[in-house]
């Protein structure tokens, strides 16, 4: 190899590390579970739920890394230590095991039971969403996301960030440096307090949808006429983006998801300014109803009349139910 082959394949590699973590620094709105290149196995998340799927997954990884050692190990063996060259003769009496067939029986059941173990209690887990500080109600549309906190009277829709939406139509390739996020932020983000067992109740007005985030460790699908349950006790603030995972038509991979952990505290404080925007809206009039456009104009740009008053425009889905 010449040392100027050498110095390119040197350069490659030093920028394939540096690349992802000079993203990183530069980019303030990126998570502490965000993936990045080279990224092999799944991330541990940041919830107790999560973590526990992780190790879950961890044991049968190396589980079925021994079984594959031994496994292969043995036929390499017995490939080419009694290989014919060597004279090996094939031992066409030994058709029959009683004690063999009973091992490679319950062997395996056992390793089984054994994997059942982490994975039950895990889901069970995850399945038990009593003692709960809040509820958050999560609703699909097409093709945006609500969140209500419920009983605390904010609610908001989330939708395709706009400059998102402007570069996704524009033709344009994108890359990493339009947006690191491209296609994963939203005009109102979920934002959520640290170290509090949030339950979520998940539903949607048109079709199902799903909604997950990874970092949190679970998925949930958004039914209509259907309350689905999860919970979420996020340990580490930071910003965590996920996807609606159900295919629910053209829009469906536009309908990104992000919660944003913060303290509690710092919760409390924005929970107040979201309770002190809405109140004085309500004795007015709020929002002058829009110029009496056709309906079917108000269809086609949902975008504009949601990005016009984000915060009480409620979805044309809602509406026309
Ligand atoms: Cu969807």
């Amino acid at each position: 190899m010449t040392s100027r082959r050498f110095k390119q394949l040197a350069l490659a590699a030093a920028m394939t590390v540096a690349m992802p973590l000079a993203v990183q620094a530069q980019d303030a709105a990126a998570g502490p579970a965000d993936p990045h290149r080279w990224q092999l196995n799944m991330g541990p998340g940041v919830t107790p739920t999560s973590q526990a799927a992780y190790d879950a997954h961890m044991v049968v990884l190396w589980v079925c890394v021994v079984i594959g050692v031994l496994v292969f190990g043995a036929m390499a063996v017995a490939i080419f230590k009694f290989r014919k060259s060597k004279g090996a003769v094939a031992d066409t009496g030994f058709v029959h095991s009683t004690k063999l067939e009973a091992m490679w029986t319950a062997i395996p059941v056992l390793i089984l039971v054994g994997l059942a173990f982490p994975a039950t209690s895990g889901l069970m887990r995850m399945y038990d969403v009593r003692d709960s500080a809040m509820t958050v109600k999560v609703t699909g549309y097409q093709w945006m996301w609500k969140y209500e906190y419920l009983g605390e009277d904010v609610s908001f829709t989330s939708r395709l960030d706009r400059k998102h939406d402007e570069l996704r139509q524009s033709g344009k390739i994108v890359t990493e440096a339009d947006d690191p996020h491209y296609l994963l932020n939203v005009d109102n983000v979920l934002v959520l307090p640290v170290d509090t067992k949030v339950r979520f109740v998940l539903t949607a007005d048109d079709v199902i949808h799903s909604w997950w985030v990874p970092a949190l460790g679970w998925k949930q699908d958004a039914v209509p006429g259907i309350v689905n349950e999860a919970w979420a006790q996020i340990e580490k603030p930071g910003i965590y983006r996920g996807q609606c995972a159900e295919l629910c038509g053209k829009d469906h991979g536009f309908m990104p998801i992000v919660v944003k952990a913060v303290s509690k505290a710092e919760f409390a404080q924005w929970l107040a300014e979201e309770k002190a925007k809405r109140e004085p809206a309500m004795p007015a009039p709020a929002a002058p109803e829009a110029e009496p456009a056709a309906p079917a104009a108000a269809e086609a740009a949902p975008e504009a009349t949601a990005a016009a008053a984000p915060q009480t425009a409620q979805p044309a889905a809602a509406q026309a139910g």
